[in-house]
């Protein structure tokens, strides 16, 4: 049994989420950040972290990959150049996507006030519109960012897509908007968060 350490409010949700979509049972552990019970499995307190066979995995793309390899299930298979594209739009979400609204989060709440630059703000808003433009051309007409198939990265740019609901930034209107409004009305996503909102209580 899987057993997941991380409030489904942070990018916990997208372990979750890709368990669902795998259809597998877990266990969850709905610590918040630097909470004792993070620290419990992760030194830093930062959620989420994985527990299975003994063994503690911290990050949650790299979770998000460890669970799609080992049921074979939404990703190509390593040594492929399909798993290379995959794998190159993973990291353009993470370096682009979740990094430039991470750049918002931290100077707007996540860090402590003294800490926080608000001028870099409006930059990070427009290097989140120009990755809109690339994830644009890159999607095409394209269902899902590797064609007809649903692999890892559309999972995490559609979790990103809900953070940036909130972050102030312009949201993307054409095929990027109806591509996050498909991926976020997946049974799967639906789950994840009420069985969240159910076991929080
Ligand atoms: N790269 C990590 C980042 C993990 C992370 O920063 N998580 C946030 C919550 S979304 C956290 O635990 N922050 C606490 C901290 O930075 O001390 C991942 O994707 O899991």
């Amino acid at each position: 049994m899987y057993k997941v350490i991380g409030t489904p409010r942070s990018r916990s949700l997208r372990v979750y989420w890709m368990l669902e979509e795998l259809g597998l049972d877990y266990d969850m552990i709905d610590a918040n950040p630097r909470s004792p019970e993070a620290k419990e499995y992760n030194p830093t307190g930062k959620v989420p972290a994985l527990f299975f066979e003994g063994q503690v995995i911290t990050d949650s793309v790299a979770i998000m990959q460890f669970l799609a390899d080992r049921h074979e299930k939404l990703t190509f298979k390593a040594g492929t150049i399909d798993r290379a594209v995959q794998d190159s739009f993973t990291f353009f979400a993470c370096d682009e996507i979740d990094g430039s609204l991470w750049t918002i989060g931290k100077h707007s709440f996540a860090l402590p006030e003294a800490m926080r630059v608000p001028e870099v703000i409006p930059t990070a808003k427009i290097e989140f519109a120009n990755a809109m433009k690339t994830l644009e051309i890159r999607l095409g007409d394209n269902e899902f960012v590797m064609g007809a198939t649903i692999t890892v990265p559309d999972l995490l740019l559609a979790h990103c897509a809900g953070w940036a609901e909130k972050s102030g930034v312009d949201m993307p209107k054409g095929a990027v908007g109806d591509y996050f409004k498909r991926l976020r009305s997946r049974p799967a996503l639906r789950r994840a968060m009420a069985k969240s909102a159910q076991d929080s209580k």
